[in-house]
């Protein structure tokens, strides 16, 4: 397939992006692909990589992975081929949230799952990639958050706290970074649409899914490509640590307090 390059200075990038078989992993991979960048894209669901790559051509690599399995993520990292072996940009996005219930009704395996995929996932490919990065003086670690980091609500309870802890994590490697050229932003979505994210967090209950779009007009996979794009296409003097991010629809609301009856 032919590449549109735009970006002529892209073209010697290669970027690895998790969760690229839906939502906003999906829309990173086509935009970097537009822009002249080789990705290498990862999930679980090897038959949507397929398409992609039937459809990506060569620019794209499709991966296998789950960012829960330590090996996975280490086996897969150093079985890329050698022409996208050198990674600059990083994309951890995978993750996903389960559930909305309050704490002391949550089940335990959700808390793990959420736990395992968006803390450990970022951490094992981060701890994969960033030596490299270190040793060539090159990269742009980006990694999805979340207002769920930042502002509470109820149900958010575990999943908040991962991207938390995405958000001081992101931080705290720029201070190790300090003196080096490696970039690391963290982007916090609110409310989006047209990705599997809804459906996942409630157990494919489409009605539910449906009632939370309804009249709205949230964020797409698009806009979130974009802005990761942006911060990519900066300046390499230029760091943007985070990005607070909500559709023009969503906005904050009055601290609840519980009255006596
Ligand atoms: P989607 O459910 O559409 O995409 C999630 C992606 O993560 C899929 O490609 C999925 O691939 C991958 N993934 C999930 N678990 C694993 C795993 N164990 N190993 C490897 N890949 C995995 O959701 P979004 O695109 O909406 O979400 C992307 C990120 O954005 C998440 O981190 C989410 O928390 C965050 N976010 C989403 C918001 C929203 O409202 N949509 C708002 C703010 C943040 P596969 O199933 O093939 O493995
Ligand atoms: C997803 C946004 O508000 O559902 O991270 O937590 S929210």
């Amino acid at each position: 397939m032919q590449v549109l390059c735009k970006s002529l200075h892209m073209e010697n990038r290669i970027a690895l992006v998790t969760g690229a078989t839906s939502g906003f992993g999906e829309a990173i991979v086509r935009r970097f692909i537009h822009e002249g960048i080789k990705v290498v894209g990862t999930g679980r669901r090897k038959e949507r990589l397929d398409q992609l790559k039937a459809e990506l051509g060569d620019h794209f690599v499709g991966i296998v992975m789950d960012v829960q399995d330590k090996q996975s993520v280490f086996d897969a990292i150093q079985q890329l081929p050698s022409e996208m072996s050198k990674i600059d940009i990083l994309v951890n996005n995978a993750g996903l949230a389960l559930g909305i219930s309050p704490a002391q009704q949550s089940k335990l395996e959700d808390w793990e799952r959420m736990v395992s995929t968006n803390i450990n996932g970022v951490l094992y490919c981060t701890h994969a990639l960033l030596p490299g990065m270190v040793e060539r003086n090159a990269g742009h670690i980006i990694n999805i958050g979340s207002i769920a980091a930042e502002f509470p609500y109820p149900g958010g309870n575990v999943y908040g706290g991962t991207k938390a802890f995405v958000r001081q994590f992101s931080l705290n490697l720029r201070a190790d970074l300090l003196g080096t050229a490696i970039r690391v932003t963290d982007i916090e979505p609110g409310l989006c649409g047209g990705t599997e994210f809804s459906a996942v967090r409630f157990n494919q209950d489409l009605q539910k899914v449906k009632s939370i779009y309804e009249g709205t007009d949230p964020i797409l996979p698009e806009d979130i490509a974009e802005t990761v794009f942006w911060t990519v296409n900066l300046p390499g003097r230029v760091n943007v640590n985070t990005i607070s991010m909500m559709p023009t629809c969503q906005a904050f609301g009055a601290l609840p307090i519980s009255r006596r009856k």
